[in-house]
């Protein structure tokens, strides 16, 4: 059987978010986020995709998954000491802006959240694990979203700034690597976790939208450029939802129209953070679309000094296109659209298991940018089971994450700079879009679920065994 080779210093780990993880949240004088809001079940992924948002609406009627969610924050050494006996070489992580500062327009950070992450970045440290942070993951404080708007308002970019000031002057012995927002081109789908807002108005789709990504990029440049400043042996990337389109056929047409995809939903926000600039192909956008970006003078200085050192990207499948879909093809793509790939299987919520798909994007974009790469999430939800003698046999995620990992091996043969790899979800957590427990991707079993019940003790499933004979390996037993 074929063995590949890994760098030396691969960093090997998992990858989470602190809304999905934590609970908590509203200990250590923590303020509401977006995720806090969000309620559980059928209803979220409406909401996550454009139904609106009316936090006093749906209070008293919902289940709220991240107020307790898997309790990390009281758990977290029981968790991290469980990653280092997987071997973890890095261990991905956010930040939660509400918890450094509450509303987010505070003038001075609140320093039982900055004590909190003290604690579990020494925690890492410990064993060893560096830890990977990303300043943002759908968590802006709930007050800049009623207050301000979100990202439509140029003052947040203020706020993110001092938020990311505060954090770097804090933790500049401890962290390393560093992320700016959490696949910051989700929002063209999924706009209220990352720009604050929903866009129910065909009006508001354009010109709002475009303006809050600018206002984004600028916030991301800023962070960029601190943090060489504040931190000069660190590096930080971008992070990007990479999913490579397709052409359903040859037809020229559909090829042109997948090619147009790619550009608006996998380069240009990438382009705008990894070059510098805004892409050409943005410029004739724009224009069809009447918007008239307000940039400020030195703006366009700052995108160029503040370009990110490598690109993170989270890789779960593929999207295949066609320029005319039938109404019933529209609605069988993946969740950021697209039409069925027959070559393709699904999982049970119906994201293409695509590996070949991992290699392609690897290749694209380190063709594209010549930047080091580095897969901070990727992974396999799916329901899991538990037997009578407690174990859990999950061995559809350990051929999943065997075949994304023999695409990585296939790519750095092909010439592709990678730096590591962070499973998503090393840990069961929170689901992002459905908001549920039972959408599990852990090495880690935590028993908890979707009404709420469940211990929270831990177990290891199958595959916590697997992975940690291939970090011990450097990835040659898989
Ligand atoms: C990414 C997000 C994560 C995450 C993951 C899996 O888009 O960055 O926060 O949860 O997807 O998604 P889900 O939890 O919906 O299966």
């Amino acid at each position: 059987m074929k063995t590949y080779s890994f760098p030396k210093g691969f960093l090997w780990g998992g990858a989470t978010a602190a809304n999905q993880i934590e609970g908590g949240f509203q200990e250590g004088n923590k303020g509401l986020n977006v995720a806090d809001v969000l309620p559980g079940g059928k209803e979220r992924l409406n909401i996550l995709m454009n139904a609106g948002f009316d936090f006093e609406i749906h209070q008293d009627q919902y289940y709220y998954p991240n107020h307790e969610a898997i309790d990390f924050y009281h758990r977290y050494q029981e968790d991290i000491r469980l990653f280092a006996e997987m071997g973890f070489k890095a261990f991905r992580m956010s930040i939660a802006w509400t918890r450094i500062f509450p509303n987010g327009d505070e003038l001075e950070p609140n320093e039982d959240g900055l004590i909190f992450y003290d604690r579990v970045l020494d925690e890492l440290h410990k064993y060893g694990i560096e830890p990977v942070v990303t300043l943002s993951h759908y968590e802006m404080p709930l007050h800049l979203v009623k207050e301000y708007g979100g990202w439509r308002s140029r003052q947040v970019v203020t706020f993110f700034e001092r938020y990311v000031k505060a954090i770097f002057n804090r933790y500049k012995n401890k962290v390393k690597y560093w992320m700016t927002f959490n696949e910051i081109n989700s929002a063209l789908v999924m706009p209220i976790n990352g720009l604050g807002f929903s866009i129910q108005k065909e009006e508001d789709k354009y010109q709002p939208t475009f303006q809050a990504y600018h206002h984004q990029f600028v916030a991301s440049a800023l962070a960029v450029k601190l943090c060489h400043e504040m931190i000069p042996h660190s590096q930080i990337g971008c992070m990007i939802l990479f999913a490579p389109v397709y052409s359903f056929d040859s037809n020229p047409e559909n090829v042109m129209y997948a090619l147009q995809e790619e550009h608006l939903f996998n380069y240009f926000c990438a382009d705008v953070q990894v070059r510098g600039e805004y892409p050409a192909f943005m410029k004739r956008y724009f224009k069809e679309h009447q918007i008239e970006l307000e940039i400020q003078d030195g703006d366009l200085e700052l995108l160029k000094e503040g370009a990110v050192d490598y690109i993170g990207f989270s890789y779960y499948m593929s999207r295949t296109e066609k320029k005319v879909k039938t109404k019933e093809e529209a609605t069988q793509g993946n969740i950021i659209g697209g039409i069925r790939n027959p070559f393709l299987h699904a999982s049970d919520w119906g994201w293409e298991i695509d590996p070949i798909g991992l290699r392609i994007s690897l290749n694209k974009l380190y063709n594209r940018y010549q930047k080091p790469l580095f897969v901070v999430e990727n992974g396999l939800g799916a329901y899991d089971k538990t037997e009578e003698d407690g174990t859990i046999n999950d061995d559809y995620r350990i051929d999943y994450l065997c075949e994304h990992i023999k695409a990585m091996g296939e790519a750095i043969e092909d010439g592709v700079e990678l730096m590591g790899y962070t499973s998503w979800g090393c840990i069961d957590m929170v689901s992002m879009s459905t908001g549920e427990f039972s959408k599990r991707y852990g090495f880690i079993y935590v028993d908890k679920h979707d009404d709420g019940s469940g211990t929270l003790e831990r177990k290891k499933k199958q595959s916590f065994f697997w992975y940690k004979d291939v970090i011990a390996s450097n990835g040659q037993n898989l």
